[in-house]
This record gives structure tokens, sequence and C-alpha cells, in this order.
């Protein structure tokens, strides 16, 4: 089988790799000729873990080569961006140019499959008018569907394998031709359903976990306000069986959980009232840690204060979509000065290389993102270098018996 993948980043190359690591001949392609050139020399620009070896070893076995343009295959599987415009829309340029590319190399038999994330109604409204100027009759000589990714973010190789996976196509014979595809490598379950469901589906898992989420957040400011420590109620909450409350935090962040449901909102705005006001309750959580920081600092003249963590979730170096940079951004329009060290993040403007360096003369420590390095910290030594001595953690992760040891007043997100 010949398979031909447009759109070669964080989740089209893996797959890529995988199709080439199970025998099939991979052809991917990419505008960008940075990423091309580094592919045929058997190298990566992205970081993913495994990633590396397995196109480097592929690569060499001939089963994988990068290209500007398609070319004819059995297979054509696009994973483009689907990003999100200033309205909260879903920007579809990328899908329609990638559709648009394919027409000229279809033919009879073949198979073309959306992976990339996209409202309900993608495949069968905007793809497969394109699709038609091939001339090749839809469902019966070119089968067609969506079959999403659900895999995180570093450990993505292992879970394409054995994640299950829906194949959802236009008819059921084109389910069938996709589910056959992932059968090469998939070793989870693939459920058959039709493209509408599908794409229902991938925008319905991530916006499950923004509402329980924006819950967790709504509960925190319940509890602030009631003086109730939120994390110990949710602890106590989950105790019974079947509750699953999820975790407060700063916002939600990432190129998924905090933009799929909009992708929901945008074609149904008058039913998705949960779903929208979910999202506006995630994003309202930097502009609370600021009043919550402002409320800290009150009386302090020209405060500083030290932020530690910025990407959107720990132990990554990812900071798309981050809480924390509107968090950093608020901080600095109301005139406060902020210093910045996050050891996970290269090249971001302002972050110290150390921690002494950023918290020195510091009014407020807080702890934003909870990478393992922050679990202890070294609070002696920080009590003789900050001008005064707060630390506010908005993750429920540092211990505090240290830092009030040394002599820190500590507070938390949700809890007053
Ligand atoms: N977060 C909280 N509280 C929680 C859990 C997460 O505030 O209880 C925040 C995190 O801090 C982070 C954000 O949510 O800012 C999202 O992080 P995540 O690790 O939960 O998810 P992503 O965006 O890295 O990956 C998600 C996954 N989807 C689900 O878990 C339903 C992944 O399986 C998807 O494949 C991926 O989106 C995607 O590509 O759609």
């Amino acid at each position: 089988m010949k398979i031909c993948v447009i759109g070669l980043g964080y989740i089209g190359l893996p797959t890529a790799s995988m199709f080439a690591s199970a025998g099939c001949e991979v052809v991917g392609v990419d505008k960008n000729p940075k990423v091309i050139d580094a592919l045929n020399k058997g190298q990566i620009v992205i970081e993913e873990k495994g990633l590396a070896e397995l196109v480097s070893k592929v690569v060499k076995d001939k089963l994988l080569r990068g290209s500007l343009v398609p070319e004819e295959a059995d297979v054509f599987i696009i994973t483009v961006p689907t990003p999100i415009t200033a309205q909260k829309k879903a920007d579809m340029s990328y899908v329609i140019s990638a559709t648009e590319s394919i027409v000229p190399y279809l033919r009879k038999g073949n198979i073309v499959i959306l992976e990339s994330t996209s409202p309900v109604g993608t495949v069968d409204e905007l793809m497969v008018p394109i699709l038609r100027k091939s001339d090749l009759k839809i469902g019966e000589e070119l089968y067609v569907g969506h079959s999403p990714e659900r895999v995180i973010p570093g450990q993505i190789l292992e879970e394409l394998v054995y994640n299950s996976r829906l194949a959802g196509g236009i008819n059921p014979i084109s389910s069938e031709k996709i589910a056959n595809v992932y059968k090469t490598f998939v070793k989870g379950e693939i459920y058959l359903t039709d493209s509408r469901t599908a794409e229902l589906c991938k925008l319905a898992e991530n916006t499950y976990r923004d509402v329980n989420i924006a819950f967790a957040n709504e509960l925190a400011k319940i509890c602030e306000d009631l003086n109730i420590n939120v994390w110990e109620a949710i602890e106590l909450c989950n105790k019974h069986p079947r509750v699953n409350i999820h975790q407060p935090g700063p916002g939600v962040g990432g190129h998924c959980i905090a933009v799929d449901p909009w992708f929901i909102v945008e074609k149904q705005p008058d039913n998705a009232n949960i779903i929208e006001l979910s999202r506006k309750t995630n994003d309202s959580m930097p502009g609370h840690v600021t009043e919550r920081i402002k409320q800290i600092l009150t009386g302090i003249d020209s405060p500083k204060v030290t932020i530690l963590g910025i990407t959107y979730k720990p132990n990554v170096d990812d900071i798309r979509e981050s809480p924390i940079i509107y968090l950093i951004d608020m901080l600095r329009n109301d005139g406060i000065n902020v210093s910045i060290y996050d050891p996970h993040v290269e090249n971001y403007d302002g972050n110290e290389k150390d921690l002494i360096t950023a918290a020195r003369d510091s009014d407020l420590l807080v702890l934003g993102v909870h990478h393992n390095n922050f679990k202890e910290l070294p609070f002696k030594e920080l009590a003789e270098i900050m001008r005064h001595k707060n630390f506010f953690d908005t993750r429920n992760f540092v211990p505090t018996r240290d830092a009030e040891d040394a002599g820190f007043s500590c507070y938390l997100l949700g809890n007053n």
C-alpha cells in the first residue's frame, strides 16, 4: 500500500512514520522546504519522544520520503492544522488547499482520509464538493471519511498504536476501507461510524474535558468566597464511586482543549450553551489569578512578581495558548514588573536562566505550571534574596511546610 500524508506536523509525521514502519511506502508532503529537507536527511524539526529515531530508521530503509507536492498513491491522509481565528471560528484554509492539492492525483479505488480536527460537516460539505472535481464517483470509486487521532503529546507513538480510534466514512464501504488502512499498525479497537459522527466525537471528547475543568474552576472561585479549600473538597468528592471532578488551575491551554469546543459553538451557537460558558469560564482564570495577585501585593510599591513555569502543561516545552502567557501579559498591562523562570523553555523573552536571578528582589513567587523541578523549591535561599516573602501556588503542587518555615506567607488558588 502506498500512502501520501499531507501535512507533516505533530500528527502527520508520527502517523507517516508508523505506516512506514509497518512496511507501507509513504510519501510525506509539506509546503515547508525546511521540513522536507530535514526529512529526506532522516531528521525532524519537532520534538516528540522516540520520533527522531523512528524517522531516521524508516527514511534509511527507503520507506518514507518527503516531497513538496503530492503524488499518486492508494491512500491520501490529510493532517494539516485547523487553527482558530480571532472570531473563534475554525480556519479551514489548510484543509481546503490540501484537498485541492490531491485532486489531480486521485485514481479509481483511492481512499481519502481527513485526520485534522474539524467542525461537523467538513468531510461531506467542504471536502466532497472539491473531490468531485476528480470525476470519480464519491463513495463508489473514491472512498472518503474522517478518522481523528486521540494521542497526547509526549506519548504520540505509543498512543497511535494502542488507542482505539474511529473510522467515519461518508458511506459504510468508506468506513470499512478506512478501518483497513489503519489496521496496518493500530492495535487498539477501530470503531466504524459515519463522518459527521466521527467529527462530533473528536470535538466532544476534548469539550468533555474543557467543561469538567470549567466546573472545577468555578468551584475554586466559590470555595475562595466560602473560605473552603477546593482541593480538599474535590479530593473528598472524588471518593464517591461515580464522581470524577477535574483539577482547577490558572486556565486551559494547548491547541486542542482550549480550541475544539469553539468548533461546536460555531455550528450550534443556540444550543451549545454549557460549552460556550465553560470556554469563557476557563478563559477567565488568568484574570482571576491576576486579581488574587494584586490582592496579595496590596500596599507594596512598584511590585515585582516572579512566575515559575509558562508552558500550557507540566514537563513540556510547549507554550501554545498557555494561560500563563496571558497572565503575564495582564500583570504587565497593570504595571507590575514580572520576571520569569521556566527551565523547559528556550528563547522566550525575559525567561531567566536560573531561579535565583529571576526571584531576586521579588515580592511574590507564583507557581504557574507544576513542572517536576518545582516540587522542591529552595525557600531558605529565596527568603534571603526576595524583597517580600510571598508564595502563591495555582496548582496545589508545592508542600508549604518548607516555605512557611522560611517565613513565607503562602496562598493557594481555590482557597483563601
Ligand atoms: N487541565 C486542567 N485541569 C485538569 C486537566 C487539565 O486545568 O484537570 C489543563 C492543563 O493544565 C492544560 C490543558 O488543561 O493547560 C490541556 O492539557 P491536557 O494534558 O489535558 O490535554 P492536551 O491538550 O495536551 O491533549 C488533549 C487530549 N484530549 C483529552 O484528554 C480528551 C488528547 O487525548 C487529544 O488527542 C489532544 O487533546 C488533541 O490532539 O485533541
